[in-house]
């Protein structure tokens, strides 16, 4: 069986764990977002790329969610030492050195692609990760504060500010001559179903499927989500924000709606949100709270099964 999946950070990477423990057998592709990729000290940051690929790899600082574990921070103490900026971005030791590799082979010429081929040839996640695209697509927030109405990169937003001045709009810079990386739209036609794990619908899947040919490439196929909202909150994060910005209500009905029934034919929600409900959309109630890695493996089996069952 060829599964492919789109997956932003933290939501993503833990479902797939449970993807790929539930269908071991099973090939998957995942299609990562890298909208909230950012250039730091020179080097190139691909922090969702990162975290799928740290959490399959048995090297994710799991309390954290993002970054290694067992991380010290002494290049950044230097760093501030030398007054450098940004200090509201905080890179351990040894995820610098991904980031050394990456801006390396990326000076020397290799797309974002196969680089994330090269690093991941020592993580051994146990899935093929691709970048949505090789060409840089950078997701930009217009917000208005003291210093008047301007646009700052997504990760000033998320974390300096943690989302606290409102988000007009999102921008992904870049989108509109963006391809799909080498490998992305071949997957998909070959996949026997696709599953949306539940990443931010806005920042993540938004912005996957902003990348011109990606979205309708997946119509066509059996696709099944895992709503990232329960009870109406995010169970993580800041997506009501983001959601917010874009004029849809956090609820597990608006970001379904939002989607599009020509996206989703199954759509898997919590046990408090049944009643949602569209027409052309099977909806299913279960509980979808990842709080360990069986449970991510349940719901992701859940969502599997639901898959196989509308194809
Ligand atoms: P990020 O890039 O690190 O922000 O991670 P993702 O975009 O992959 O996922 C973030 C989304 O995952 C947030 O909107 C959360 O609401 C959602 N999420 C996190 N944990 C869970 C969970 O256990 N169950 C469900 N249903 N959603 C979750
Ligand atoms: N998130 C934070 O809230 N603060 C940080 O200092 C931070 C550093 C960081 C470094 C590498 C990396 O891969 C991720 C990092 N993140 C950090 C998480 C990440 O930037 C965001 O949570 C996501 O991009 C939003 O999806
Ligand atoms: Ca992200
Ligand atoms: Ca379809």
């Amino acid at each position: 069986m060829h599964i492919v999946s789109l997956a932003g950070g933290i939501g993503g990477a833990r479902f797939l764990r449970g993807l790929r423990a539930t269908e071991p057998d099973a090939t998957i592709t995942v299609i990562g977002n890298t909208g909230d990729d950012i250039t730091l000290f020179g080097l190139r940051v691909c922090p969702d790329l990162d975290t799928v690929m740290y959490t399959l790899g048995n090297g994710i600082d799991e309390e954290q969610g993002w970054g290694r574990a067992k991380e010290s921070h002494v290049v950044k103490e230097e760093l501030a030492a030398y007054g450098m900026e940004p200090q509201w971005f905080g890179l351990g030791d040894r995820d610098f050195a991904t980031h050394i590799v990456r801006s390396q082979m990326l000076a020397a010429g290799y797309p974002l692609s196969q680089i994330t081929e090269a690093l991941c040839a020592r993580w051994q996640p146990g899935v093929r990760l691709l970048p949505m695209s090789d060409d840089r697509c950078e997701t930009h927030v217009v917000i208005e504060d003291e210093h008047g109405k301007r646009a700052i990169h997504f990760q000033e937003w998320w974390v300096r500010l943690r989302a606290s001045v409102p988000a007009q709009s999102f921008a992904l810079v870049g989108a509109d001559t963006a391809k799909p990386a080498p490998g992305v739209l071949e997957a998909v036609e070959e996949a026997d179903v696709v599953i949306l794990p539940p990443s931010n619908p806005v920042v993540s899947i938004g912005t996957i499927l902003q990348i011109p040919g990606i979205r309708d490439a997946l119509t066509p196929k059996t696709v099944v989500g895992v709503s990232p909202i329960i009870g109406g909150a995010p169970v993580r994060g800041m997506a009501d924000a983001c959601l917010t910005a874009i004029g849809v209500e956090t609820t597990a009905q608006a970001v379904l709606e939002l989607y599009g029934p020509d996206l989703i034919d199954g759509w898997l929600v919590a046990e408090e949100d049944e009643g949602v409900a569209l027409d052309g959309v099977r909806v299913v109630a279960r509980p979808i709270l990842m709080h360990d890695a069986e449970a991510a493996a349940d719901i992701a089996r859940t969502a599997l099964d639901l898959a196989l069952e509308l194809t």
